[in-house]
């Protein structure tokens, strides 16, 4: 995340680590106690990458630091990329991880490890409308490293033409991707964010709108950042994981 602040996973307790043969990968977002959330692009392109090499971390705010009171962490006993993920232009950028504990179980609920909400069908917010992002990615584009400690920062989603205005964002956002940035355009998801949640909350409750995907850069100009819009993906969502609760229609 670049700009925003340091932040504790209590107040994104749905953020998962991803790591790949111990090392950080990419984010998700936890849907159900067995569940993860998170990009396809993690996982293909270059070498495809083996569920037996990755693990996953909840209740995690140190990248590199074992908290064993707070943190669970799982092995991947299933990884289902979308079947339509397009490597080129990213569309269809979304991924599911089945997760288990060593005895077999599945996340425990504790003030460091909740389920976040999948947006009922059809939910539409307006632009300029206020969510927030959440990540373990680079604090600039020029980075080394990834951040040390977990990162949130506000963004405004932003309309289709506000986003389509520049290449490459012209000929690559799908209508199963939405824009956001904040109006300085010095807030964003950087490198290593990719996978993690843009959480809009709306009636009192945080609902996954968005998993962050690609951008130009981080946090340039008329660069905004570009979600996998998971309204789009409820059907997809009920279909792998059998999860009922939002396929009314
Ligand atoms: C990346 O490389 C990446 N500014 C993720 C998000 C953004 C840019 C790059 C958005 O994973």
């Amino acid at each position: 995340i670049v700009g925003g602040s340091f932040t504790r996973v209590e107040s994104h307790p749905w953020v998962a680590a991803i790591y790949l043969k111990g090392t950080f990968l990419c984010g998700g977002s936890l849907i159900s106690p067995g569940w993860v959330l998170t990009a396809a692009h993690c996982f293909v392109g270059g070498d495809r990458i083996k569920r037996q090499h990755l693990s996953v971390f909840l209740g995690k705010t140190a990248i590199n630091e074992t908290d064993a009171k707070r943190e669970q962490n799982f092995t991947v006993e299933k990884l289902i990329n979308h079947e339509a993920y397009n490597e080129s232009s990213y569309n269809n950028d979304i991924a599911l991880l089945k997760i288990r504990n060593v005895n077999g179980g599945y996340a425990a609920k504790t003030p460091s490890v909740r389920t976040v909400c999948l947006p009922p069908l059809h939910t539409h917010l307006p632009a300029g409308f206020t969510c927030s992002i959440a990540g373990f990615g680079k604090q600039t584009f020029n980075s080394w490293e990834y951040s040390q400690l977990l990162k949130q920062a506000e963004v405004n989603l932003l309309s289709k033409a506000e986003c389509k205005r520049e290449a490459p964002y012209k000929d690559y956002v799908s209508e199963n991707m939405f824009c956001a940035a904040s109006p300085d355009w010095t807030t964003d998801a950087c490198k290593g964010d990719s996978g993690g949640p843009l959480v809009c909350e709306t009636s009192g409750r945080f609902f996954l709108f968005g998993v962050v995907s690609w951008g130009d850069g981080c946090a340039s100009v008329n660069k905004p950042g570009v979600y996998t819009q998971v309204t789009n993906y409820n059907r997809w969502i009920a279909e792998k994981t059998g999860l009922t609760q939002y396929t009314k229609g």
